[in-house]
């Protein structure tokens, strides 16, 4: 058996778990590991400019992949840098394996340079973690970290090593487990089938039914189940934030997004449903509004793999427990082969009630009040230029809903953004994660001047890396979202949202050796959108003037129920 010290086992543990990229940003307590990785080609390491993007990266190559990414970071400031992207990828539940340099062991505890908990400072926002204190378990750690990470409901885990673990001169027989087993872990691997059986009993005999799908479902590579049962009974589907993509977004059946942002016929739907079946998400307050007035008259059925997650804000009248994929084939199976039918004359009247309130409110905004162009316009243009088929990593803000609502995704993976947390300087590191792992594919990062300016070095690895991202900027000279609630509940008092001073995007794109694009007039959008994805090997920073005024509609009255909703500045249902 080979012979290997903790910082090599840590590399190698990496290759043998098939990681190609790790994403990290050196110091002291990893310099061994950092040799290590001087001394090997298989696994290859992505110098970020903080600590934040290595994570953000990681997370996203496993939002586009289903797999975990895997970042490295120091000790003290490197760990705590990383916090953000470690309660990102919580809140959203992607996959993530975050491997923090700590201090030398005698010394953990003792205030020692560049020392910090986080083993302490973590526990809140993994699903878990582990402090090495024994060289020779790295490997089985590690193979525990990919396994806690990627099954059941998927989260990061932090590996904290201490310096000394990882001392050159200690060597240990070296041996990558094939699996491992955890007692007190054991994920649910299939949904219980007398459950299944009275929830599809339900779902058949519904007269207003909604499909109401989450990140669940695309972590849990359910969108063509869910899909095909969708079809098979010709109900429509709402996806949240995090679930866009799960069910082609084009498709006659989608309502598209549901919830604070959501779209009327979406909000209206669930509102007025009979039954809801929900896969795969959570009730989270920005899809129920007032948990009290929610969906009135619905039965749900919920089907999640965390038991933790059933019946937390909105009871459940059929829970069911498990891997959605598995969960939904039962389901098919039991629909194709039953005798029952959906009521044909209900559905097609809930059918004309829901094409009834798209042709009323849907997905419209107002191009009359302004000369200026409006970020749905840019968004539209995206969507058009790029075939609707880009991966689109956005950041957070107007921007971030105004992608959700008019870029149509149609396959799973393809959005990619913080829905939880809701981090500003997400989009650029996602962007950038995606576009490594998917060197031929469209990447757009779609951000406004806060956002991008909370990670606006990495253009500077962008440049190193020759990452060619698309970077879309609708430029509003303000934090757009904090200002339209400061409209909306403050009487417009701009407390602090206005941004003076902005930098010339476009001679710091040039300055970090990129190109940069301003446009001012739509006339000019789409040649110009054109001439930036033409350029498949720069990367381009195109800053976008659009209308600063524009509020993100429909918005749903606080606390109210699903159906009270703002669709522009003077109309509220
Ligand atoms: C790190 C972080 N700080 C603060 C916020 C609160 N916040 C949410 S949206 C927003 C404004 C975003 O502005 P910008 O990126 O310019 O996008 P816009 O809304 O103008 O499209 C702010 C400050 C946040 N989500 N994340």
């Amino acid at each position: 058996m080979e012979l290997l010290s903790g910082a090599e086992m840590v590399v190698r543990a990496l290759r043998d778990e098939g990681v190609k990229y790790i994403y990290g940003y050196p110091g002291g307590a990893l310099l061994h590991v950092y040799d290590a990785i001087f001394q090997q080609d298989e696994v290859q390491h992505i110098l970020v400019r903080h600590e934040q993007a290595a994570t953000h990266m990681a997370d996203a190559y496993a939002r586009a992949t289903g797999k975990a990414g895997v970042a490295l970071v120091t000790s003290g400031p490197g760990a705590t840098n990383a916090v953000t992207g470690i309660a990102t990828a919580y809140m959203d539940s992607i996959p993530m394996v975050v491997i923090t340099g700590q201090v030398m062991s005698h010394l953990v505890g003792e205030d020692a340079f560049q020392e910090t908990d986080m083993m302490g400072i973590s526990r809140p926002i993994v699903k878990h973690n582990f402090s090495v204190s024994h060289a020779e378990e790295i490997p089985t750690v590690i193979k525990k970290a990919f396994h806690i990470a990627q099954t059941g409901r998927p989260g990061p885990v932090v590996v904290d090593i201490p310096k000394d673990m990882t001392t050159p001169t200690e060597r240990f027989e070296y041996e990558y487990p094939k699996s491992v087993k955890l007692r007190s872990y054991n994920p649910i691997s299939r949904g219980h089938s007398g459950q299944i059986k009275k929830a599809t009993d339900l779902l058949l005999a519904a007269r207003r039914p909604v499909i109401y799908a989450g990140g669940g479902v695309i972590m849990g590579e359910a969108s063509n189940e869910l899909t095909e049962l969708a079809k098979l009974l010709n109900y429509p589907v709402t996806c949240t934030l995090m679930g866009l993509g799960a069910y082609p977004g084009t498709d006659r059946q989608s309502l598209g997004m549901l919830g604070m942002h959501g779209s009327y016929e979406a909000n209206m739907a669930m509102h007025h449903s009979d039954l809801i079946l929900c896969v795969g998400a959570r009730f989270d307050d920005r899809v129920t509004n007032g948990v009290d007035k929610f969906c009135p008259t619905a039965k749900i059925i919920h089907i999640d793999i965390d038991p933790a997650s059933i019946s937390k804000t909105v009871k459940a009248d059929i829970p069911i427990v498990g891997p959605a994929q598995g969960v939904l084939t039962e389901m098919l199976e039991l629909v194709a082969g039953s005798k029952k039918h959906p009521d044909e004359s209900a559905l097609k009247a809930w059918w004309e009630q829901i094409d009834e309130w798209r042709a009323r409110h849907g997905g419209r905004y107002s191009t009359d009040d302004s000369e200026l162009m409006k970020p749905q316009q840019v968004i539209e243009m995206l969507s058009k230029v790029t075939n609707g088929d880009a991966y689109v990593c956005s950041d957070v803000g107007q921007h971030q809903m105004f992608a959700a609502q008019y870029y149509k995704f149609n396959k799973p993976n393809r959005w990619i953004n913080s829905g939880g947390l809701g981090t500003m300087g997400f989009g650029l590191p996602a962007a950038m994660g995606v576009k490594l792992n998917f060197p031929d594919a469209d990447v757009a990062c779609v951000t406004g001047e806060g956002s991008i300016q909370m990670n606006i070095q990495e253009l500077s690895t962008c440049k190193q890396y020759d990452l060619p991202v698309k970077i879309i900027n609708l430029n509003n000279q303000s934090l757009g979202m904090v200002r339209q609630w400061q409209d909306m509940n403050y009487e417009s008092r701009h407390s602090h949202s206005y941004m003076k001073s902005l930098p010339d995007f476009i001679k710091l794109a040039e300055a970090y050796g990129h190109v940069g694009m301003k446009v001012e007039k739509y006339e000019d959008l789409e040649a110009a959108m054109r001439e930036a994805f033409a350029l498949k090997d720069r990367l381009v920073f195109m800053d976008i003037y659009v209308d600063p005024f524009e509020h993100v509609y429909p918005m749903q009255v606080a606390r109210g129920s699903m159906r009270d909703m703002w669709l522009n500045k003077t109309e509220r249902t």
